[in-house]
């Protein structure tokens, strides 16, 4: 059974705009700021998207690579760069992300509709990340929008083999218009289908929206870890908007500790996710 709770932060994701949400951290100074605050509550791993001076979503590589280097000054995080991006972003670049060379990336697996966009994974583009993370020893974090994703890991696994550190580690993003519900019978539905992957395989889930709590209680009952943070959710309570990141890693701190399962610390969590000391 699983003692501990591993806590993602995604804290800004590419989606809300500075001006509708002006909480989000955008600059890599409120980045690096947020990062140290959500590390000292309990955070592990964060999860990272970056925008241009416009507050706009960006790939650029040398911005991404001073981030990756703040982050690494200023905390112990995992640092894990999205590869999925805005879905404006084109294979080309969300692939040159790897070039950044974060501890973790994450890897979509498989297309999904997103609100009222398309989040498209092709199979092949969902191969070369998986090929490159292996030869650039980048552990990745397998994103899970629908049931069906899992089955494509397992056939990912089965064909090309196992990621760079050796094990694997799923995230369920529950609750997103268009993919699975932020429910506990989704969520059991996905832990059953996880049996067919790797022995050891651990996950983390996070519900967008009204689906944060129920899907992190879901989680941890069911031997889950969490990801939480204003990528995923911008109100805290019905009418309340989310203040900071901080207040939604502390939430989830709190549930992890009634659950009887504390935060994992960084050395914790590297040990776990096979990410390098
Ligand atoms: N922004 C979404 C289109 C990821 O970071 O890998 C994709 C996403 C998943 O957030
Ligand atoms: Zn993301």
């Amino acid at each position: 059974m699983t003692t501990m709770t591993l806590i993602t932060v995604a804290p800004t994701g590419a989606e809300s705009t500075k001006a509708a949400v002006p909480a989000l951290p955008v600059t890599l100074d409120e980045l690096v700021t947020t990062a140290k605050e959500c590390e000292a509550l309990g955070a592990s791993v964060i999860h990272v998207h970056i925008r241009d001076d416009d507050a706009r979503p960006t790939l650029d590589p040398g911005r991404l690579r001073d981030t990756v280097a703040a982050l690494r000054d200023s905390t112990d995080l995992i640092v894990q760069l999205s590869t999925g991006g805005a879905v404006t972003d084109p294979e080309a670049d969300r692939i040159r992300v790897l070039g950044a060379a974060p501890d973790m990336a994450s890897c979509t697996m498989g297309t999904v509709n997103f609100g009222d966009d398309v989040f498209l994974n092709r199979w092949d583009f969902i191969v070369a990340l998986h090929a490159s993370m292996q030869e650039l020893g980048i552990v990745p974090e397998y994103e899970i929008f629908d049931l069906g994703h899992l089955t494509a890991l397992q056939r990912l696994l089965d064909k090309h083999g196992l990621p760079a550190g050796g094990h694997v580690h799923v995230d369920l993003v529950m609750g997103v218009p268009g993919g699975m519900p932020g429910t506990t019978e989704a969520l059991v539905a996905c832990r059953q289908a996880m049996r067919d992957l790797p022995e050891g395989t651990t996950f983390s889930a996070t519900g967008i929206g009204r689906a944060t709590i129920p899907v992190m209680l879901a989680s941890l009952s069911a031997g889950g870890h969490l990801r939480v943070g204003m990528e995923d959710t911008i109100t805290y309570a019905k009418g309340q908007p989310v203040e900071s990141n901080m207040q939604l890693v502390a939430r989830a701190v709190g549930f992890a500790q009634l659950a009887q399962r504390p935060p994992a610390t960084t050395a914790e969590a590297r040990r776990l996710l096979g990410v390098p000391a």
